[in-house]
């Protein structure tokens, strides 16, 4: 590993001078905040005033570093990565950061000399949950790995007020509370109020004569946002360098009508702020229904025109104004649809305010910006109407129409076209009213268009691009996801990578492939053991959080099964309950078998408008209920649904993991990331043939994974015969009898018809295939199983997931980003 900003060992002799030395200026430090930022006395400061004064202590050493790579930046005149997203995802800060600038020892020394437990105060921050789940992650990891490859970059989102809701469970039943990570201020972000653009919305468009016979276009917002800007630092492992993520608050230009409030109408007064406060208020719950709102297209837009207007003026400040440079100096990523109205925008930018010509315009625009794709679910694709859209954003529809027609000219020309309609290919979608189709314009208006695995690229191809991608055959490229270790693995899982460092070395905190070299303890029994000690202890953590936050015992010594994500029926946490109910039926009428102790432990959230998916959760604790209570088990088997999950709870429930549940109906998760934080931390993964699964089991090996079901081929030739579930179920008399037992109220006593419904889907249609893969599922359960009785090869396998799972680090992904699509330089090779 190179660096040119500064190497390794340079950095550790000038940052980290004698260790003492350390601790007494961080206690120092932390006090001083204390008292002059957060104006406490030690006395009668709670957990909440030392968080804020540590974390500003640490802000404190973070900024030196921020400023430094921003200098560094300014100076190479280097190219930028742009990352827009609407979600970010970023968890707790204090604990990273620490972990990342090598202080935690130090830090946790300095506050214990001053009488106060660091375990407790990390735990007092909120989470930044400004995402819903995949998406919002990914990003977060991202611009964790370009600060670390050192890789000049921005992220840019908005600063909800606020975030993911709080989940909380009455009854069995979810609830949606709103969350308020603001309220007690962020210590982590800088305010810049010069960095504020203006974003216009609605109006009109005036034509006018331009000097040499063209026309211009000139377009009168209706109405003025002031976007705000508040940067929070993001830095890389070892604390070398850090990026800036930039995210938007809206505030409105005027925010107060005089001429009513001095006629004493006052909430007509306040009308322009709170429209305009609207935008950043909150996060949508994205996984929900096609967000028809306006809101949602006015905060895409909104923070989509305040990022290029902030990064076309960085551009013009730092490159003579030469806004020809664009391309060579700017990478913008779209962060799936959300901000693909980029593509018109920039053509704004450029056609109307620099005075490009058309052509010129859309090769700046297109060799500038790139776009993944994070979801082939056809509801899950956004498409706008025209009439919304032109209400809201007249020039920039000019500019789409604009767009369309020399794209379908273009495919007119062409010498295959053979005179077909171009409905499939325009990028208005003339079907359920005229609506415009932003994963088209997105493809249209960019160089690369990427999926998030190998399988997910292949569909892209196949299904929802499929006419594009005819068109243009390399513009559709893959870039497998990946998530950062140093979160996953060295925060997440000290002790783990205690024992990895001591068997590969300490380079293994800088190379994830590295993690290979673990391989040599595949059948080193003493190191089995070793690694079943520091899976008990994380079991037992998680087991003292559950007991608190839940009032259930767990037993450290059974075998935890997890299935942490997204409630939603294509990734089937209903094939997993009633599974569970089969296991429990068994159980109960074979007492004397030698059963495997587990728990089976659901996290997730649904969104709020997600009935099915809230029924689902419901029908969890209830089956919980009954399973915990039923005395006749002994604590044989034991179900949980913890609460309000999020990057911390991830945080706690992935070290303690045994088994990973991936069983997503084939073709439809696009990738995956939690199957390789699980992976990595030494879970074997139960698991189909979906996303990321498939690479994952082309690396750790078939024999140290859990594959069973349906592949993806195989689920569309099964719905295209259409329903088979009757025939199914008639030859599966443990899948009938858990089916009856839900329908007929076994677990549900007090209204014996709540679950009708969903026995009733999945009899019927069971469009996500629960019935048709159970028989495959049960028996893959029962095999694992099997295998935890052999002790050897279970450590084994989890040994070998461990070390094999190392290409799945976000750095790899980012170096492939940066080779293939951005054409930029890590400085970290
Ligand atoms: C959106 C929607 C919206 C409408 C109703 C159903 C639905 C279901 C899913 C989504 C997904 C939104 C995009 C997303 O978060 N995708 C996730 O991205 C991750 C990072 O690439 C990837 O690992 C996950 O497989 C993928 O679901």
């Amino acid at each position: 590993m190179s660096s040119a900003l500064i190497s390794s060992a340079d950095a550790s002799r000038i940052a980290i001078p004698a260790e003492d030395e350390d601790v007494a200026a961080l206690r120092q430090s932390v006090v001083t905040k204390l008292t002059y930022a957060v104006g406490r006395d030690p006395i009668v400061a709670t957990d909440w005033d030392w968080f804020m004064a540590a974390a500003l202590a640490v802000r404190d050493h973070v900024l030196e570093r921020w400023l430094a790579s921003t200098r560094a930046n300014y100076d190479s005149q280097g190219k930028r990565v742009y990352y827009l997203s609407l979600e970010f995802l970023i968890g707790r800060l204090l604990h990273d950061s620490l972990s990342n600038l090598g202080l935690v020892d130090r830090m946790r020394a300095a506050l214990a000399e001053l009488g106060v437990d660091y375990d407790r105060l990390r735990n007092v921050e909120h989470d930044a949950a400004l995402g819903n789940g995949g998406l919002g992650r990914l990003a977060a990891c991202f611009m964790e790995s370009m600060a670390t490859l050192q890789i000049a970059a921005h992220g840019y989102g908005i600063r909800y007020d606020h975030g993911m809701f709080r989940q909380v469970i009455k009854d069995g039943w979810q609830h949606e509370y709103p969350e308020n990570w603001l309220t007690f201020g962020n210590p982590w972000e800088v305010t810049r109020p010069d960095a504020t653009h203006v974003v216009g919305f609605g109006g009109t468009v005036e034509t006018r004569a331009g000097a040499d016979g063209t026309t211009c276009y000139v377009w009168h917002p209706a109405e003025a946002v002031d976007a705000v800007a508040y940067d929070t630092p993001v830095v890389g492992w070892r604390g070398h360098y850090a990026n800036t993520l930039r995210l938007w608050s809206a505030r409105a230009a005027d925010p107060l009508r005089l001429d009513a409030f001095n006629r004493g109408d006052h909430i007509r007064a306040l009308e322009p702020r709170d429209r305009a406060n609207a935008i950043s208020q909150v996060l949508y719950p994205s996984d929900e229904t096609p967000a028809g709102q306006e809101l949602r297209l006015r905060q895409e837009y909104f923070f989509t025109s305040a990022s290029l207007q902030d990064l076309v003026l960085r551009h013009m400040r730092q490159h003579k104004g030469d806004i020809r440079l664009l391309p060579d100096k700017a990478a913008i990523q779209l962060n799936d649809t959300h901000p693909a109205i980029a593509v018109a925008e920039l053509m704004r930018i450029l056609i109307d305010l620099h005075a490009l010509p058309w052509e010129e315009a859309w090769r700046i625009t297109t060799d500038t910006i790139a776009y993944t794709n994070h979801t082939l679910l056809p509801e899950a694709l956004e498409s706008w109407p025209v009439s919304l859209m032109e209400r809201l954003l007249p020039r920039h529809m000019q500019i789409v129409y604009q767009i369309n027609r020399l794209h379908l000219d273009a495919v007119r020309a062409l010498p295959q076209f053979d005179g077909a309609p171009l409905a499939a290919l325009s990028l208005i979608d003339d079907n359920a009213g005229r609506r415009l189709r932003m994963s088209s314009l997105a493809f249209l208006g960019a160089h690369k268009v990427n999926g998030v695995s190998a399988l997910h690229t292949e569909l892209m191809r196949q299904t929802v691009f499929r006419e594009l991608h005819q068109l243009y055959p390399d513009r559709i490229v893959n870039k497998t996801n990946g998530i950062t270790l140093r979160r996953w693995l060295f925060a997440a899982n000290p002790r783990l990578t205690g024992l990895l460092t001591e068997v590969v070395g300490e380079r293994v905190l800088d190379d994830a492939e590295a993690l290979a070299g673990f391989a040599k303890a595949a059948d080193d029994t003493a190191m089995h053991d070793r690694l079943a000690h520091i899976r008990r202890d994380n079991k037992q953590a998680l087991a003292r959080l559950v007991a608190e936050r839940l009032q259930i015992t767990l037993d450290p010594d059974a075998l935890f099964d997890a299935q942490i994500k997204r409630v939603h029926e294509y990734k089937r946490q209903l094939l997993n309950i009633l599974e569970t109910i089969a296991l429990y039926n068994d159980m109960r009428a074979r007492p004397t078998s030698n059963w495997v102790p587990r728990v089976r432990i659901f996290a997730g959230k649904a969104a709020g408008s997600y009935r099915r998916a809230k029924l689902i959760i419901k029908l969890i604790n209830d089956v919980a209920n009954v399973i915990n209570n039923d005395p006749a088990l002994g604590g044989l088997l034991k179900v949980v649904f913890i609460p309000d999950y999020n990057v911390s709870l991830a945080e706690a429930i992935i070290p303690a993991a045994d088994v990973s549940e991936q069983i997503s109906t084939a073709g439809m998760e696009a990738s995956g990331t939690g199957n390789m934080k699980l992976a990595l931390n030494g879970a074997l993964t139960i698991g189909t043939l979906d996303g990321a699964n498939i690479e994952i089991r082309d690396r750790v090996g078939q024999d140290n994974i859990f594959i069973f079901g349906m592949t993806a081929d195989e689920v569309e030739e099964r719905r295209r015969r259409g329903p088979g579930a009757r025939e199914t179920i008639d030859g599966l008399p443990v899948l009938q009898e858990v089916l009856d037992a839900v329908a007929y109220g076994v677990f549900s006593p007090d209204e014996p018809q709540r679950y009708r419904e969903l026995v009733d889907e999945l009899t019927g249609n069971d469009h996500f295939m629960v019935t048709a893969d159970f028989a495959a599922y049960a028996a893959m359960q029962r095999r694992i199983s099997a295998h935890w009785h052999d002790r050897r090869a279970w450590w084994r396998a989890s040994v070998l997931n461990t070390a094999n799972v190392g290409w799945f680090s976000s750095d790899r992904a980012i170096r492939e980003y940066a080779a293939d699509i951005w054409n930029v330089v890590p400085r970290i090779t």
